[in-house]
């Protein structure tokens, strides 16, 4: 049975994978800042499936020397990663870069870019010690292209797909798989986010369109992850029907 870690597990993409992959029989090592929304979460998967094994803990990917503590202080049983989803990440603000702010750039790419080496860099030992270790990243079309006002979240996301492709030579002789799956729009808390709270903007990037769910990304992360040994899915751009590009979008 695998076990997978992933991050940003509380919300959205991560909260389907968790539910994705519970279904799919694997054990399941789940992280966030909002403990109330773990322990929440837990209850929930534990009632559908009585025999899960799942382990949750706080975590902010920021924080270096939290993330080093918190894998290395894993408990024994769960010190035996395969697969890694670094999901954990967000956007805040959509402005000119000349109107940006500085602390919302600051925490998009410490979460999005140093979060994930940070976690990457602490969970690598853990599997390379797997016969079936997998690394995806939660890439973006922000990642392949630039959109007015996307600026510092554009370049955030063109890093992990840097990386992303880094990881893939890095890791080779070990073994490890690394995928980048990236999403277009996906209705989850992530427009709230980037509009700090503005739920009524927030739920008119999705007006007219039918989005991407969590589910439609977690299912595709469940296909990429059920590759025979042999197969590698190096990079995946999924977007709603309605949606060409960054920018070209198909309302009614
Ligand atoms: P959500 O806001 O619903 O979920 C984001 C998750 O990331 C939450 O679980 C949040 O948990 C976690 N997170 C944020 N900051 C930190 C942190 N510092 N440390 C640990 N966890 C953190 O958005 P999505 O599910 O949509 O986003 C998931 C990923 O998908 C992101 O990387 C995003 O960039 C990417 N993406 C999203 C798209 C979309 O349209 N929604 C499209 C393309 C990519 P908590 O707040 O509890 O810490
Ligand atoms: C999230 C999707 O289009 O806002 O990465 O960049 S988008």
């Amino acid at each position: 049975m695998r076990t997978v870690l992933i991050t940003g597990a509380s919300s959205g993409i991560g909260l389907a994978c968790a539910n994705v992959l519970a279904k799919e029989g694997y054990r399941l090592l789940l992280c966030a800042r909002r403990e109330d929304r773990l322990a929440q979460l837990k209850k929930e998967l534990l009632k559908q499936y009585p025999n899960l094994d799942v382990h949750t803990f706080i975590l902010d990917v920021r924080n270096r020397e939290e993330v080093a503590e918190a894998i290395a202080n894993l408990p024994e049983e769960w010190k035996n990663i395969d697969v890694l989803i670094n999901n954990a990440g967000l956007s805040q603000g959509l402005d000119a870069l000349q109107d940006g702010d500085l602390d919302d750039w600051d925490r998009m790419i410490d979460t999005n870019v140093k979060g994930l080496l940070y976690v990457t860099k602490a969970v690598t030992p853990l599997l390379k010690k797997s016969t079936n270790a997998h690394i995806v990243n939660i890439g973006s079309i922000a990642g392949k292209e630039v959109y007015p006002n996307g600026n510092v979240y554009c370049a955030t996301k063109h890093a992990v797909d840097a990386l992303n492709k880094a990881m893939r030579i890095d890791l080779l002789s070990f073994g490890i798989k690394v995928t980048a799956i990236n999403p277009g729009m996906v209705e989850t808390e992530f427009s709230e986010v980037r509009f700090h709270g503005d739920k009524e903007r927030a739920k008119s990037v999705y007006t007219g369109l039918t989005p991407l769910s969590g589910e439609d990304i977690a299912e595709t992360i469940a296909f990429v992850l059920s590759r025979p040994a042999h197969v590698n899915i190096n990079d995946l751009l999924i977007m709603p029907t309605a949606q060409a590009n960054g920018t070209i979008v198909n309302r009614k």
